[in-house]
């Protein structure tokens, strides 16, 4: 196998191929959280893998994640993103990682209204480019985020109105927005207040979750075994190309040598001629 790796193969196909075949067996499904900055989409994934001392996920008050970051926990691989509004670069990791993603959570704080233009963007971007858009949104959960931030929760259900509509004008559904407060979750787990728990929301969210995985299981493994088909597909196909290539190269090398070999034959004939009428000469 060495020596086909560099001739025909390389690193990074077999890498591929690696990751791949290693998330068919172990059937982790991926789920990436996405959102502008600071919205606390690593503190969310902190809440659900319970790690109550936030060292999983980095959060802060500042633009806090950078790069992708994944995390197994149980049968599910978390992955946090870049805010989208923060670097124009990072747009590129968050639209990557959906790409692999079987199931998104959105996350949206309620402390900023309705969603803001750059969320509209990204998920127009998403409709626009997307092979069939309903399938991402049918995967994607919304979370309004920091509910605790708002007294009234008629003010909430009124953002939680506006954010269907301004989903529904793009892809023409009615999406399922979860209110949850990652804070009060927090303090219920860490002072044992069940009430706290309970208004959290996360327990919804995790139901959600789990019926999202549950629906979507066998097509995300059909997903992978596709794809994988595809990358074997195409291996297949780049190294019969550099195997007729290195073929065409042999085969120059050969109409080269016939070349060399008639010329020689030629030169081996007009010698023995010259020589023969050398010999005919001294007869004479
Ligand atoms: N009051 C309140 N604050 C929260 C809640 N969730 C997160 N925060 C705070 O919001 C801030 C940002 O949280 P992060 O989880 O780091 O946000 P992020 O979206 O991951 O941010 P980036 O990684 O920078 O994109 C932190 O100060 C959190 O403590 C919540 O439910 N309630
Ligand atoms: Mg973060």
């Amino acid at each position: 196998m060495s020596i086909l790796i560099n001739k025909y193969l390389s690193f990074e196909d077999i890498e591929n191929i690696e990751i791949l075949k290693k998330s068919i067996s172990n059937q982790l499904v991926n789920i990436t959280c996405m959102g502008l900055y600071n919205h606390g989409k690593s503190s969310l994934l902190n809440a659900l893998i319970k790690d109550f001392d936030e060292e999983t996920f980095k959060t802060a008050d500042v633009r806090e994640t950078i790069t992708n970051k994944s995390f197994e926990y149980g049968k599910i691989n978390y992955i946090d993103t870049p805010g989208l509004n923060a670097e124009e670069y990072d747009d590129k990791r968050v639209y990557d990682a959906v790409k692999e993603s079987d199931i998104n959570i959105f996350v949206h704080a309620v402390t900023t209204g309705a969603f803001v233009e750059k969320e509209i963007e990204f998920l127009n971007k998403i409709k626009d480019n997307w092979g069939n858009p309903l399938d991402f949104i049918n995967r994607t959960i919304f979370v309004l985020s920091r509910v605790d931030n708002i007294e009234d929760e008629k003010d909430i259900d009124l953002e939680i109105d506006k954010m269907k509509e301004q989903i529904n004008e793009i892809f023409n559904i009615n999406p399922l927005i979860i209110p949850v407060s990652v804070l009060r979750y927090k303090k219920g787990n860490i002072e044992n207040k069940n009430i706290l728990i309970k208004k959290s929301k996360l327990g919804l969210l995790e139901d959600n979750i789990n019926e999202l995985i549950e629906k979507f299981k066998p097509s995300i493994l059909e997903t992978r075994k596709k794809r994988l088909q595809n990358i074997y597909d195409e291996l297949i196909k780049k190294s019969n190309s550099k195997f007729q290539e290195k073929k065409f190269e042999l085969s120059k090398q050969k109409n080269i040598q016939e070349e060399f070999f008639k010329n020689l034959y030629k030169d081996v004939a007009q010698v023995e001629d010259v020589v023969k009428n050398m010999y005919k000469r001294l007869g004479e």
